[in-house]
């Protein structure tokens, strides 16, 4: 097995793995789960690769005990997952489902007896379908759905739960759902995908109030912020560069840790920036304290100017935008595609933290790699640039650590190979593989390698016993 130096964390540095719902658990029709816009939009032919639908997925649904196993033997501090709100309440709203309540009642005792503490995504992208049917995140009342939902969650689960995270990466619902249309629902709209990224915003600043009269512990969001940069210096370059950091960071930072909204929103959005669905009293909704923010991150971009399409209803998005993705000489891709450059990690950690006085504590949500994983005849996967990628980008993490920035954890992406959204099955990002035929579960070589950081960890920053 490859030998990798483990990267130094400090103290109290929490270690964790990451997971979601529709991703892992499969058993879509079963014991009385609701159907979610994910199941309609796998379902439509050409929505996602070869076909692919979550409804088996890994079956986490039932082999759920074999997972915590893994878990426990990974070491790990934490796993995050994520509730499926379709599972809880089928119709979005009203009728609770009591099955579905058990089974992360059974899941989260599982963890506890394996010293594991759970970290709870409320939404990672499952919109129940009959809310969609009445206007989807275009329209506020999903947001009071998602409270409702939320303070079911928190009255059943608060008292187990060590952190909560309202939404995972807004932007892809509001901007690859609504607005490029690669995700569920699949729209293409502008006014929509707007409506969508204000109404996430609202429904998180809602549920941090359910989840705060809960009394729950640790309260976050996950933002997939990007580290952006100009295919040139060309002013249009320059001026795509401006678009895009609207787009992709400020709607949700600015409101979030500033109390407004972005200061060039206008020139990003044109005459849709200042939308009848934003309300006083929004911004301080939205701006509600949190304990963490939490940041997925996975490789730079880089942006050029694409005319924009006068008779495009759609706002710039990352398409039209033009983002492009050079390769600088030597950088190896993912087979995302994705380039790796741990450098752009440290760089938007630093940057965050110097451009938000009022920033919460970091916590890494998701970070991790698609490799082109194979069994050899060992009946292993010796997956040496998937370590390479993590060791390279907990050492960035730990070198924003250095220069100031106050980052308590990390948690992989992901515990398991899983449905990669529209790209299907074909994108590996576990440390354990996920045979699809038989379901069978082999512990990849950066399997064992993060378990010896987080040995190594332990035995460098915990206190001998005496
Ligand atoms: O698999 C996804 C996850 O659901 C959200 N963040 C990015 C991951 C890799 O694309």
């Amino acid at each position: 097995m490859t030998t990798v130096p483990f990267p130094e964390l400090p103290r109290g540095f929490r270690f964790g793995a990451a997971t979601a719902a529709y991703q892992i658990e499969g058993a879509h029709d079963e014991d009385g789960r609701g159907p979610s816009i994910w199941d309609t939009y796998s379902h439509t032919p050409g929505r996602t690769l070869g076909g692919a639908t979550g409804d088996t997925a890994c079956d986490h649904y039932h082999r759920y005990p074999e997972d915590v196993a893994l878990l426990r033997e990974l070491g790990v501090d934490g796993y995050r997952f994520s509730l499926s709100w379709p599972r809880l309440l089928p119709q979005g709203t009203g009728a609770v489902n009591p099955k579905g309540l058990d089974f992360y009642d059974r899941l989260i005792d599982e963890l506890l007896d394996a010293g594991i503490a759970p970290a709870v995504t409320l939404y990672h992208w499952d919109l129940p379908q009959a809310l969609e049917d009445r206007g989807g995140w275009r329209e506020r009342d999903t947001a009071e759905a998602f409270a409702e939902y939320t303070a079911v969650a928190a009255e059943r689960y608060g008292d187990r739960v060590e952190r909560w995270i309202t939404l995972n990466e807004p932007f892809c619902s509001a901007f690859v759902g609504y607005a490029e249309g690669r995700h569920a629902p699949g729209a293409r709209e502008g006014r929509g995908a707007l409506a969508a990224a204000h109404h996430l915003l609202v429904g998180h600043g809602l549920a941090v109030r359910e989840l705060r009269a809960a009394g729950a512990r640790e309260v976050g969001i996950a933002l997939n912020l990007d580290r952006l940069h100009a295919a040139s210096g060309r002013p249009e370059d320059l001026a795509a560069l401006r678009r895009a950091e609207v787009l992709h960071n400020e709607v949700w930072t600015e409101p979030l840790f500033a109390g407004r909204y972005p200061e060039h929103e206008t020139e990003t959005w044109e005459g849709l920036a200042d939308g009848p669905w934003r309300r006083s009293g929004d911004l301080e909704l939205i701006g509600g304290a949190l304990d963490f923010v939490g940041i997925n991150f996975y490789r730079p971009i880089t942006v050029e100017a694409a005319p924009h399409r006068a008779d495009d209803p759609a706002p710039r998005t990352a398409t039209d935008i033009g983002v492009v993705e050079p390769i600088p000489y030597g950088t190896r891709l993912t087979t995302m595609g994705w380039p790796v450059v741990p450098s752009a990690f440290t760089e938007l950690l630093c940057d965050l933290n110097a451009r938000c006085p009022h920033l919460p504590p970091v916590w890494i949500t998701e970070n991790g790699s698609a490799e082109a994983d194979t069994v050899t005849p060992d009946g292993l996967v010796h997956d040496g640039d998937r370590i390479d990628y993590l060791a390279g980008h907990l050492a960035a993490v730990a070198e924003a650590v250095a220069a100031g920035v106050d980052v308590r954890g990390y948690d992989v992406w992901s515990l398991l190979d899983n449905f990669e959204w529209a790209r299907g099955y074909e994108q590996r990002f576990g440390l354990v593989r996920v045979d699809y035929d038989t379901l069978t579960r082999t512990p990849k070589d950066s399997y064992h390698w993060y378990r010896g950081l987080i040995t190594a960890h332990r035995a460098r920053t915990e206190e001998p016993a005496r």
